[in-house]
């Protein structure tokens, strides 16, 4: 009986140790057309690493979009109201020019065009420290809007990347 008791204790403990590496789920949004939320065309899911990065995974699902390359943003707002106006601008916490990821300067959520295939999907991965989920902090991704636009962002055109209508929209929300 002790020895079944130490077994147990044994893999708990291993269990536990499992658990607490894996990469934690912190936060998702739900993405839907702003004509029409019955209808998802996406979801984002956030996970932070053991670096303290977050990673963004963005799976788009999009059949009416198919074979176009669709500019993604992080709004101010997390309200999806009018067709996606209410999100207002792009969310830029450390005040820069708006840009493409990864450029000299670029808001924090310009995720940028991501090309569908011809079935409307594609999956794309971001990394970052620009965001975190620490309430107050300039960082939070939390309560902010996701928006999909209609056509190409040019990565130039200030503040927008004159990146065309808001066809999509999700609120990113925290996981507890
Ligand atoms: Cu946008
Ligand atoms: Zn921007």
């Amino acid at each position: 009986m002790k020895k079944y008791l130490l077994t147990l204790a044994i893999a708990s403990v291993a269990f536990l140790s499992a658990c607490t590496k894996a990469e934690k789920e912190i936060a998702s949004a739900a993405l839907t057309e702003t004509a029409d939320a019955s209808k998802t065309i996406g979801t984002a899911k956030f996970y932070e690493l053991s670096d303290g990065k977050i990673r963004m995974d963005l799976e788009m699902n999009f059949a009416s979009r198919a074979d176009s390359n669709v500019a993604v943003h992080f709004h101010e707002h997390g309200d999806c109201g009018d067709m996606g106006m209410n999100t207002h601008g792009h969310w830029n916490p450390t005040k820069e020019n708006h840009g493409k990821w990864g450029s000299a300067a670029y808001h924090s959520g310009d995720i940028g065009n991501i090309m569908l295939d011809n079935k409307g999907q594609a999956k794309i991965s971001i990394t970052t420290d620009r965001w975190s989920v620490k309430e107050g902090d300039l960082k939070n991704i939390i309560g902010r809007g996701i928006i999909v636009h209609g056509g190409t962002d040019d990565y130039v055109t200030q503040p927008t990347g004159n990146s065309g209508p808001r066809v999509g929209c999700g609120v990113i929300e925290a996981v507890k």
